[in-house]
């Protein structure tokens, strides 16, 4: 059987297809390699010292764990000096980060959650990286300097989304915005090779993934729907639903991408504004566009994530995603009760 490495893929779709520019290809060739780095990093574990906590704050507040503060640092080294972009933000920076002035400034903005689903890096449960990528305005190096304005783009400019998922297997997921494909890490050879090359959502589902325990706080179209998913055959869905729920984004949606379910992390009444725990820059948007890439739907609860305005780096979003069918069903629901 031959294989298709990422490095092939891209250049197929560069020069066969006009999908991407070389820019393009070198930065994803540069983050999936990161990818590596942090793949193996995590497959260390206690061995490699790089368990637990580090003791700093991000800016939202919470506490980084050592692997969290890790991946940040790769990401930011090894697409340094590429010269393909103009800056970079990080859910783990508080501001955006600029290029160096020794490499040439490139046209391409990055975003990403360097390790997603921190609170499993201590119990061995699979977690990933998720990146966006965004392009940046003509005049950037032109006459005017990189802002953060520059970056605050609705979702659905984004050149290319992905993830990684660390877990039995070293996945890597990505977008061009011309369907989904997937990559599984060979680990002896160190080659990402092509394993899925239309990854689809089936319509339909029985499997949701939400935190029970939030249930109190949740807004009434959401407890509406997940009342009729516990119903089951005799309720109004007519069917018996299944629940899984990783508290690793990039798990639950890449299960959800593989057979299919919903994801949701709603808005909620705790956090002032109710927008939900989930960032819009760094997790939202990428997952939406792979998911809508590869046929699902992604809301915030009455409206599709792609189309919100970010109002700053770190803002956070309700989150509604998978299987069409549901996701409209929820949508509905949402413009019922607003
Ligand atoms: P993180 O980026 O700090 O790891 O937080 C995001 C994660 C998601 O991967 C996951 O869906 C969610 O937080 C789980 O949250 P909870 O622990 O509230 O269930
Ligand atoms: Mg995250």
């Amino acid at each position: 059987m031959t294989q298709i490495t990422l490095t092939q893929f891209l250049l197929e779709q560069q020069r066969d297809h006009g999908a991407i520019d070389a820019d393009l290809r070198q930065l994803v060739e540069v983050v999936a390699s990161a990818c590596k780095r942090i793949g193996h990093a995590v497959g260390k574990g206690a061995l490699g010292g790089v368990l637990g906590s580090q003791g700093t704050e991000n800016v939202q507040g919470e506490v980084q764990k050592k692997l969290d503060v890790m991946s940040n640092d790769i990401l930011l080294q090894e697409n340094a000096w590429g010269g393909y972009l103009a800056g970079m933000a990080s859910e783990e920076m508080e501001t955006f980060h600029p290029m160096p002035a020794s490499a040439p400034l490139g046209r391409y903005l990055l975003l990403f959650d360097p390790l997603d689903g921190s609170s499993n890096i201590d119990v061995n449960v699979s977690i990933g990286t998720i990146f966006s990528v965004l392009r940046a305005p003509e005049s950037i190096g032109k006459n005017a300097d990189i802002q953060e304005s520059d970056f605050l783009q609705p979702g659905s400019k984004q050149a290319a989304a992905g993830y990684a998922v660390y877990g039995p297997q070293t996945l890597l997921v990505l977008t061009f915005g011309r369907g989904v494909v997937g990559f599984t890490l060979d680990r002896d050879l160190g080659e990402w090779i092509l394993t899925s090359e239309q990854m689809r959502i089936p319509e339909q589902t029985q499997e949701f993934a939400i935190n029970m325990s939030n249930m109190r706080h949740w807004e009434t179209p959401v407890k509406r729907y997940i009342d009729e998913c516990l119903a089951g055959q005799e309720g109004p869905l007519g069917k018996n639903y299944n629940m899984r729920w990783i508290a690793s984004m990039v798990a639950d949606v890449h299960r959800i991408l593989t057979r299919g379910g919903i994801f949701m992390y709603p808005r909620d009444q705790r956090s002032s504004g109710k927008a939900g725990k989930l960032r819009l820059m760094y997790e939202a948007n990428p997952m939406s566009l792979i998911v809508e890439q590869a046929g699902g739907a992604a809301i915030d609860g009455a409206n599709r994530i792609l189309d919100i305005q970010p109002q700053g780096l770190h803002g956070r979003v309700g989150v509604i995603l998978g299987s069409r069918q549901e996701v409209e069903r929820l949508q509905t629901y949402h413009r019922e009760f607003n």
